[in-house]
């Protein structure tokens, strides 16, 4: 048998803190419930302050715990939603392919990283809604690559819907952030803690009680 651990010995060798951003309504909370739970629903119920999910992954080696930040799209929430991008190591900025508007807002939501976020932060690129009919597409997949080569980002088409890309861009995100800590342990403050809010449980809300979620009446 091995050395007994105490309760308090961590069961994983990096917390990694992730937040997901992006215009309302291109998927983020879906992405994460596929990638927390398997499972999708079509109906929309927009994110009310910020939620939270946590899941355990291994990066080569290495037992890694990821507590991700689902935030809430919409304007009105700005303020609760901007004081998480400081703690955050890795940030996957989302866009819709079938919502133009979505797209030219990743610029903005840069900017609202640049302003808010730490300088060694890891950024993704997410195209999501892949799956949909090419009619409906309106963003292609080149003017994604070019828009995250612009911000020299990497970039996933995924689909919360179909399950492409979802647990892919999370591995990848990690792996990258991992691989920096490794060669950077002094920039994130020893490693293996993001800092910042710390939840409780595996999943739930902070700001807001996640029963507060509410049915948005644009619904698709
Ligand atoms: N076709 C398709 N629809 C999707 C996909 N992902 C999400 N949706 C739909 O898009 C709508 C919005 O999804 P949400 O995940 O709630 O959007 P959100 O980005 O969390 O929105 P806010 O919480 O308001 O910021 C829902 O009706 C989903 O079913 C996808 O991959 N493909
Ligand atoms: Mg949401």
């Amino acid at each position: 048998m091995g050395p007994k651990q105490g309760p308090r010995a961590a069961k994983f060798d990096h917390l990694l803190k992730l937040l997901l951003i992006g215009d309302s309504g291109v998927g983020k909370s879906c992405i994460l419930l596929r990638y927390s739970d398997d499972s999708f629903t079509s109906s929309f119920i927009t994110t009310i302050g910020i939620d939270f999910k946590i899941k355990q992954i291994n990066v080569d080696s290495s037992r890694v715990k990821l507590q991700i930040w689902d935030t809430a799209g919409q304007e009105r929430f700005r303020t609760i939603t901007t004081a998480y991008y400081r703690g955050a190591m890795g940030i996957l900025l989302v866009y819709d392919v079938t919502d133009e508007v979505s797209f030219e807002n990743v610029q903005n939501w840069m900017r609202q990283i640049r302003q808010n976020a730490t300088e060694n932060v890891t950024i993704f690129l997410l195209a999501n809604k892949c799956d949909v009919n090419p009619s409906e597409r309106k963003v292609s997949t080149e003017q994604g690559k070019a828009e995250a080569d612009k911000y020299g980002v990497k970039f996933f088409e995924t689909s919360a819907k179909l399950n492409t890309n979802i647990s892919e861009a999370f591995s990848s995100i990690a792996t990258d952030i991992v691989e920096n800590i490794k060669e950077n342990p002094d920039r994130y403050g020893g490693g293996s803690d993001g800092g910042g809010k710390k939840p409780k449980g595996n999943s739930g809300a902070t700001s807001l009680a996640s029963g507060s979620r509410k049915k948005d009446s644009n619904c698709c």
